[in-house]
């Protein structure tokens, strides 16, 4: 933990997008000792480039859902010597086992065509992670089921209460796989689910004995999810979380707990001047209904 003279404080607002000075992306979050890490991609497109230019990844922490600190950058795709160092900061997710913070992240690969997934780790959630294999973790090559060039992309990480970890990414078609107790190699093969118009994002989190596999739906996105008894389900479809948003066509969710209460991250493009490649992100609470179902959430503060 970094002392709290040496942080670079950035007070940000309590209303949306809560992270106001940059333009930010695919929310990935993590909660300890009452602390909530959020990281997240950096769109730093100007206004007339017609595609995504992430360079780094970066970090806040917040110990209220109101004030977030900025934590700097975590890690940045150079990290990853196998992958194309440049402008690759696509959507990553972030645990815990063991004492270490183990940071998955989509990268481009230099060798392999199409994206792929690195595993990175460090002692401190604020980082710097480093390469935990030297090599891709998931590539092209390994999952051809989709004849696309990004099907391996938007890592979701889950362990289970029994300590078995989960990895699941995608786009087009959802996939997953058991990962050892060392998190950094996968144990067993790559499976494939069959999810509602499956786009990207997936999400596993646990409330209550429930398994929720959250996920971006059409294109625009909009937020769909399952449940099922166990992390590989079998899956009950449960409808939509949140809608489309206006000015971007992705929204990438986290899901989480703090403090007793639940809080949903996504994306969209309501900062000033904001637009596709020029995203902010933002956060809800909600309350679960009584049968354990998620309610439709509405955006705020626009
Ligand atoms: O940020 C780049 C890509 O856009 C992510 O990987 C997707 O989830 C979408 O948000």
């Amino acid at each position: 933990m970094l002392a709290a003279a040496s942080l670079l404080a950035l007070a940000a607002n309590a209303a949306n997008p809560i992270l106001p000075k940059l333009y930010t992306a695919d929310p990935a979050a993590f909660v300890e000792n009452g602390t909530v890490y959020l990281y997240v991609g950096h769109d730093s497109a100007s206004p007339t480039d017609k595609d995504y230019v992430m360079k780094e990844w970066r970090m806040y922490s917040s110990c209220d859902m109101k004030n977030w600190v900025d934590r700097g950058s975590p890690i940045q795709p150079s990290a990853f010597k196998w992958a194309i160092g440049k402008v690759d900061a696509w959507a990553a997710d972030i645990t815990k086992r063991d004492g270490k913070y183990y940071f998955y992240a989509t990268v481009d690969h230099a060798s392999i065509p199409g994206r792929a997934i690195g595993v990175a780790v460090s002692d401190k959630p604020e980082g710097p992670f480093v390469d935990a294999r030297g090599t891709a973790l998931i590539t092209n090559n390994m999952t051809l089921e989709a004849p696309i060039a990004w099907d391996d992309i938007d890592p979701g990480v889950f362990i289970d209460d029994d300590g078995q970890a989960y990895l699941y990414w995608g786009n087009t078609v959802l996939k997953y796989a058991r990962l050892k107790a060392n998190m950094t190699e996968l144990d067993g093969p790559i499976h494939t689910v069959g999810m509602d118009r499956f786009t990207e994002a997936p999400y596993l989190h646990k409330h209550n004995g429930t398994y929720y596999l959250s996920y971006s739906r059409d294109f625009p996105e909009e937020t769909a999810y399952y449940t099922g008894p166990s992390a590989t389900g079998p899956w009950k479809f449960q409808g939509v979380i949140m809608s489309k948003n206006a000015k971007v066509k992705t929204i990438h969710q986290a899901i989480v707990e703090f403090n007793g209460k639940n809080y949903i991250f996504y994306h969209n493009a309501k900062l000033p001047g904001g637009a596709e490649f020029r995203r902010s992100v933002a956060v809800e609470e909600f309350t679960y209904n009584a049968d354990g179902t998620i309610p439709f959430i509405k955006q705020t503060k626009e």
